[in-house]
């Protein structure tokens, strides 16, 4: 029996038609054509006197379908997915037409809406025009009427932020007529039946010019949004595409508006972000996809978490918990660490509230689903049980020991280490099939990526449940394999030495990360590394086992600045110094240690360019994430893109390493790293799936989609 995309009913005089296209109802080929058959239906049907649109299941249209947008950014022949032809069936309807809005409309369902005379929506709908987010603009008339509806500033302000705003937000700036209360059909018809009776005429937003100010008042409107775009999304055209297509919905009529906002979306969507962005966005949903997990194995219910040890990944983690909704049991032996950890969690939240992320009561809810205590009466009762205590194996040994012995029989038993074998914990308990690690990344309140850790005996029931808290959370759980420091850190380290290395030869740490940040990079790695703590870099490569061969190149200054004390941020001195404000400032005694140690060890210096300080470190990440994958630590070489756009402040822009590393060229990369390699010796030994590619022509891509 083939779906039905879109159906249709009759409510008294009113024609409902609804889109039933799972999962999000996404305006695929068969949908625009269905809805505009549905509405030419009616059109001279003297027993309907108004149309309500609406979708089925947990969302309105979430937008044109970006698997039908993906081959126009890689192929100039690719054809335009064709809205604008339902668009204007919807706006010219003799029938009123009325949207009725759930869950999400967004990109192509926002436009669609936007183009029927009235909307109404549930009060936790959200709307919005978040194209910019996958390196687009809006393509379907979005650029056009949404200034019409909203006014030129809140249009740009949509835009380019690619926020969504909500049902209250929508109406008070007239992009929604109504907020529904109850059943979102019933008021939609009810809705429906008032403007028909009241005989029209109906808005045509295409036709309204009182929103679009005028050149003098949007002159500074429009400076301001592109100064915004920037400074928040350097190096994407897309925000400034579609701040030029605004305008062009200010200084031309609607149909050459239009005509400009085509063009501008195809220079949008034929851009290296793009493809990006877009290889992002399902990137980050393929993860879910385990292959060898059976269909029928769903995620257990998580409602109560038990974490053992309130340090800082301890308590970040209840607050990941407890901000889902979750209840926390946090456990630490000590007292002090304990209240030490609370008070942080307190600290923490207040920070929240005065910047106005929460209110004082969502706090005071979120504080009282954690119950601090120093044993583990009552952990029997929670369904994930998350030990985040020290890196060390004989303590984490005891600790699961523990869990095994109060857990629930089927409870996840998980641990939080970055470095350790999860197969030997699990070996601490009478059942490895519920171990499994989540390794989460600080501040594990704030960061989105999850690393899931798969053991040798982990169950496939496990898995799905960690799965599915990580979605619980709002994270981007990313299976792994159990090989030291897993898949992120695995690739960190040998782009670390490297920067460190390039200092030692001559750049200076301000200069490597001002290469890097200027390649698209969050943050410099020593600015990383001061963060982290430099003495916990170290132990977590003595913990890696790293430099076991006396032979091999080491760094020279990280060791010496442990010994002066300078530890990082912490302690206001690391590879920078530090005042109140926590911003680093390049300090000369560091440099002069730099060049002390690099002469005493008789390493020549020289000049770095930015280009080849990004090709040094870069590259040595994605020759590691090529043997990542060949090893089977990740499941697809997207999931390693996934993990560190979400983990490691790599630009979604450039589309993680390996994304980045295809649109380079393997080739290119691999010669390069031949010629490291026979300048710097084994450290940069190239990858053999790299070489493999190289020689093919193959890209990570590719290997993917095989
Ligand atoms: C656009 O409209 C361009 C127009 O201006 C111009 C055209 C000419 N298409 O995120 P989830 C899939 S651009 C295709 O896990 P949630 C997704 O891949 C579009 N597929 O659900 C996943 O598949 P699978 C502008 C889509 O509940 C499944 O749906 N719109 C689309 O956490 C579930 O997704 C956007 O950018 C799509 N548009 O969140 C909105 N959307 O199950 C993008 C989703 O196989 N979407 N899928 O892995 C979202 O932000 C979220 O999906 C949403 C639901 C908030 C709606």
């Amino acid at each position: 029996m083939t779906h039905t995309l879109v159906r249709t009913e009759t409510r008294g005089q009113v024609r409902v038609i609804t889109v039933d296209n799972p999962p999000v109802n996404a305006l695929s080929p068969g949908v625009p054509e269905g809805i505009a058959a549905a509405i030419d239906a009616v059109q001279s049907d003297p027993a309907i006197a108004a149309i309500v649109v609406t979708a089925a299941g947990r969302t309105f249209v979430a937008g044109a379908d970006i698997t039908t947008l993906e081959p126009l950014a890689w192929d100039p022949n690719a054809p335009k997915p064709e809205l604008n032809s339902l668009l204007a069936r919807v706006e010219s309807s003799t029938k009123p037409v009325v949207m009725a809005i759930h869950g999400s409309a967004l990109g192509g369902g926002l436009e669609m809406a936007m183009a029927a005379a009235y909307r109404v929506a549930v009060a936790g709908a959200k709307l919005g025009l978040p194209e910019c987010a996958l390196g687009i603009i809006p393509g379907a008339e979005g650029t056009q009427r949404l200034p019409r509806l909203a006014g030129v500033e809140k249009a740009l302000n949509m835009v380019v932020t690619s926020r969504p705003v909500t049902a209250a937000d929508a109406l008070a700036h007239g992009i929604i007529d109504e907020i529904v209360e109850g059943d979102l059909v019933d008021g939609a018809v009810r809705f429906a039946d008032r403007v028909a009776a009241s005989g029209g005429p109906h808005p045509v937003t295409s036709a309204r010019t009182d929103k679009l100010g005028t050149p003098a008042v949007n002159a500074p409107l429009f400076d301001a949004a592109r100064t915004l775009a920037r400074k928040v999304k350097p190096q994407q055209p897309a925000p400034l595409l579609a701040i030029d297509a605004i305008e062009a919905a200010t200084r031309l009529p609607f149909a050459e508006g239009s005509k400009r906002e085509t063009e501008l979306f195809l220079e949008a969507v034929r851009t290296e972000p793009a493809k990006a962005l877009i290889h992002v966005f399902f990137a980050e949903r393929a993860v879910s996809k385990v292959p060898d997990l059976p269909k029928d194995v769903t995620p257990a219910p998580v409602r109560k978490v038990g974490i053992i040890g309130a340090g800082t990944m301890g308590g970040g983690i209840a607050m990941a918990c407890t901000n889902a909704g979750l209840d926390v049991i946090l456990q630490d032996a000590s007292r002090e660490g304990l209240d030490r950890g609370i008070d942080a969690i307190r600290r923490n939240y207040a920070v929240s509230v005065s910047r106005g992320r929460f209110t004082e009561e969502g706090v005071a809810d979120r504080m009282a689903r954690i119950t601090p205590q120093l044993d583990l009466a009552g952990f029997e009762t929670a369904d994930v049980i998350i030990e985040a205590v020290f890196e060390d194996m004989a303590l984490k040994e005891r600790v699961f020991a523990d869990m095994d012995r109060v857990a629930r029989p089927g409870a996840v038993l998980a641990t939080n280490t970055s470095t350790l074998d999860i197969d030997r914990i699990a070996a601490a308990t009478s059942r490895p099939g519920d171990v499994v690690g989540l390794h989460f990344f600080s501040p594990a309140n704030v960061m989105r990526l999850l690393e899931i850790v798969r053991g040798t005996g982990t169950s496939h029931q496990t898995l799905a449940t960690a799965l599915g808290l990580a979605r619980t959370l709002n994270k981007v759980g990313v299976v792994v394999g159990n090989g030291p420091g897993f898949v992120g850190n695995r690739m960190m380290f040998p782009y670390m030495y490297e920067t460190q290395y390039m200092v030692e030869e001559g750049a200076t740490p301000a200069e490597v990360d001002a290469a890097l940040t200027g390649f698209g990079m969050a943050m410099g790695m020593f600015a990383v590394d001061d963060m982290a703590g430099i003495d916990v870099a170290i132990r977590v490569q003595q913990a890696l086992g790293h430099f076991s061969d006396p032979s091999e190149r080491r760094p020279l200054v990280q060791p010496a600045l442990v010994e002066a004390g300078r530890l990082g941020q912490k302690t206001g001195k690391g590879w920078y110094q530090y005042g109140d404000d926590r911003k680093p400032r390049v300090d000369p005694e560091v440099v002069a240690l730099i060049r002390a140690k690099a002469n005493e060890a008789g390493i020549p210096q020289r000049a770095f360019t930015p280009s080849e300080i990004v090709e040094r470190a870069i590259y040595a990440l994605i020759n590691e994430g090529a043997r990542a994958l060949e090893l089977g630590l990740a499941l697809r070489a997207s999931d390693i893109d996934t993990i560190y756009v979400n983990g490691y402040g790599f630009p979604a822009w450039r589309g993680g390493p390996l994304f980045y590393a295809d649109r380079v060229g393997l080739a290119r990369i691999h010669a390069r790293v031949s010629e490291f390699h026979a300048q710097f010796g084994a450290r940069w030994t190239p990858a053999p799936l790299l070489e493999r590619l190289a020689r093919e022509g193959g890209t990570f891509r590719g290997l993917d989609r095989q």
